[in-house]
């Protein structure tokens, strides 16, 4: 899929009491910004043209925008974020998302998806359950997708604890080409509805990187991790290198701070 648009969501200047696991410290607003501004600058590089949403102060981890809602090709789908102080985070995301689709369905309570959940591949949508995406969740979106025409299938990652979200471990870089940590790459080979023609598999060093985000001809890597870099660069692709540091001192990552589309 060619995307044309992409939705962020400036940091806030109470980011850094957002939810975090990563024993990594504080980040830094400034430098979060910065990263933040480059990464915007890294989607207009790659074309598409970019909806800058205000920072919000009510939610420190709304800049992660892409747990608010999934975008295929026949439209989006508003989450409920499984964490209670992210739930409020949708109804700015709805009203931005009314300017592009007159029809939104969502995710009701007592179901709860986090976008970052979601690994899509040409019209199969990997689902992850996870300690924010319920069962309940995940079978109304899959409802949604099969109404839509989509295939989509379950995977559940409570067992690694590791992974806050199914997309903290696996992307999808289009042509059957993927980068997926070890511990899901058996999982995935045992979908049907998925191609899967070849698999970068990340080493537990390098785990971060499996978040990384294809964005037309380019895919988005955070700096640092040469092994996964070269990974994709010797399969053709081309590399757009990413400092993520304060963000990932938030759990959170390339694909987190947009929505593509
Ligand atoms: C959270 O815990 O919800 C945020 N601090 C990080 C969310 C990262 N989002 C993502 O991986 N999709």
């Amino acid at each position: 899929m060619q995307f044309t648009r992409a939705i962020v969501r400036l940091p806030s200047s109470t980011f850094a009491a957002g939810l975090s696991s990563a024993a990594e410290g504080a980040p830094d607003l400034d430098k979060a910004l910065g990263q933040h501004s480059r990464y915007v600058q890294a989607l207009r590089a790659c074309g598409l043209e970019v909806t800058s949403l205000e920072p919000d102060d009510a939610y420190p981890d709304s800049t992660f925008v892409e747990d608010t809602a999934i975008m295929t090709d026949r439209g989006a789908i508003v989450m409920r974020p499984g964490a209670p102080s992210r739930e409020g985070e949708v109804t700015s995301m709805r009203r931005c998302l009314r300017n592009f689709y007159p029809e939104l369905p969502a995710i009701d309570a007592p179901g709860t998806v986090d976008g970052g959940d979601i690994c899509e591949a040409d019209g199969h949508f990997l689902i992850g359950v996870s300690a924010r995406t319920n069962e309940h969740g995940a079978n109304q979106l899959e409802r949604h997708l099969h109404r839509w025409g989509h295939t989509s299938s379950i995977i559940d990652i409570r067992g690694n604890a590791a992974l806050l979200h199914l997309k903290s471990g696996i992307a999808y870089l289009g042509n059957g080409l993927w980068v997926v940590q070890g511990g899901i790459e058996r999982e995935l080979r045992s979908r049907t509805g998925i191609v899967v023609r070849d698999v970068i598999t990340v080493t537990p060093e390098e785990a971060y990187a499996a978040n990384c985000v294809r964005v037309n001809d380019a895919v988005l890597v955070a700096v640092g991790y040469p092994l996964v870099s070269a990974a994709i660069e010797a399969r053709g692709r081309r590399v757009v290198p990413l400092e993520v540091s304060e963000f990932r001192k938030m759990d959170g990552g390339l694909s987190c701070l947009s929505l593509r589309f």
